[in-house]
């Protein structure tokens, strides 16, 4: 059987003046790996350097027309523009594109994210997370529409139904957005008293967290001798799972949970609307930073992930820099890594050949039993 076509994709990047090649370059490779992991083909890529402007439209007059040459010749499906880009926006740019006679898609970096998202979800609350997310992120779109309805309906002489659409659509949009956020706060409750209840019995949590595809599952496997899915894609995992592992120095056994993985320019409503997901990383006892060693991108993915561990009120949660896939790289700078981030301790692992395990598993515990001393003396003064 022949194999399906895979869908063609045209990225559209428009560049500030004042971002330079090099990490313009870096966004477009994220993007075109966020691409692939949809299934999608990079069919060809449109770059303009210019200012972007509040109102005016997101590519000039000459690249527009060099994007509906380029979707008759590559026959495109879908538009990704490399941005979170303004509601009128995209629907001008969908009806521009209707020109060529075929109805194309056009998304932005979110709107890619979260189709990314909706395939990999596997669990009622990721579901309702993902469709929480999309309604915020096409809340502002809804009215865009009603704009151009309202445009319309003034037009034929019947001033006000637009408006009216537009306020029906609201008010639809605000009432579904409710009902979503009213289920996902009662799996938010059920997973706040599971919290509780462990910590109430006294069992410490570690959490994984880092950039999407450092090893995060990976390593959460090796440690807890669970099974979960692991893939060379971004955004495998998206929802928390907690399992078991002994630290025989300790005598006790602690758990360990899985989660999100981050990436650059992640929307606030996307972060919120995972809130709930990423509550086990946000209750843990300690956070388990897990690095790509071997990513070029390693230090901005690292400040990437500060920077949302700081949106979520983390920034003063102990955390243990587990620099991962040495195995991948034939020599690493370890000085030069601790210098730079001294701040946390630090461990140089493979989940693949099971190198600096021990180390971090001994880590892990002396860690922890400063963490427990703290809390006891905290708890010896009423603190
Ligand atoms: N060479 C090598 N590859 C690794 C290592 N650890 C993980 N990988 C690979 O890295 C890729 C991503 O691993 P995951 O464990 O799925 O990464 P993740 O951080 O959970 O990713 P998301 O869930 O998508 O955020 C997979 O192809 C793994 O096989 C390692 O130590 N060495
Ligand atoms: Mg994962």
């Amino acid at each position: 059987m022949e194999e399906r076509k895979r869908k063609q994709f045209l990225l559209i990047s428009i560049i500030s003046k004042s971002l330079s090649d090099i990490d313009a370059l870096k966004d477009l490779r994220e993007l075109k790996a966020l691409v692939e992991t949809y299934g999608g083909e990079v069919a060809d890529l449109i770059v303009q350097r210019r200012e972007m402007h509040e109102k005016g439209n997101y590519m000039g007059k000459g690249k527009i027309y060099e994007a509906v040459n380029l979707i008759a010749q590559r026959k495109i499906d879908i538009i990704i523009l490399n941005a979170t880009v303004k509601t009128g926006q995209i629907y001008e740019m969908k009806s521009t594109f209707m020109i060529s006679n075929k109805f194309i898609e056009v998304w932005d970096r979110v709107d890619l994210i979260l189709q990314i998202f909706k395939m990999h979800a596997h669990t009622a609350e990721a579901r309702l997370q993902i469709e929480l997310a999309a309604m915020r992120h096409m809340g502002p779109r809804i009215y865009g529409m009603g704009m151009v309805l309202s445009k319309q309906a003034g037009g034929i002489g019947t001033r006000g139904v637009g408006e009216t659409n537009t306020e029906l659509m609201k008010r639809h949009w605000q009432e579904l957005t409710k009902k979503v956020q009213g289920k996902l706060d009662k799996l938010v409750i059920v997973r706040k008293q599971q919290i509780d209840k462990r910590s109430r019995a006294g069992l410490i949590t570690i959490s994984c967290v880092g950039y999407t595809n450092a090893g995060k599952t990976s390593l959460f496997n090796l440690l807890t001798k669970k099974k979960k899915l692991i893939a060379d894609a971004l955004f495998v995992t998206l929802d928390s799972t907690v399992g078991k592992l002994y630290l025989p120095k300790m005598h006790r056994e602690i758990l360990v949970s899985d989660t999100i993985g981050f990436i650059k320019n992640l929307p606030t409503q996307l972060i919120d609307a995972f809130r709930s997901t990423l509550l086990e990383a946000i209750n843990a006892n300690l956070l388990l930073l897990i690095i790509d060693v071997a990513d070029s991108e390693m230090s901005r993915k690292i400040e990437t992930v500060e920077n949302i561990l700081s949106e979520l009120n983390l920034q003063e949660k102990k955390r243990i820099y587990v620099f991962n896939k040495i195995d991948k790289v034939d020599s690493i700078d370890k000085v030069n890594i601790t210098l730079r981030y001294q701040k946390h301790p630090l461990e140089f692992i493979s989940v693949k050949t099971g190198e600096g395990i021990d180390s971090l598993l001994s880590t892990i515990e002396k860690e922890l039993e400063s963490i427990n001393h703290n809390e006891e003396i905290n708890n010896i003064y009423g603190l």
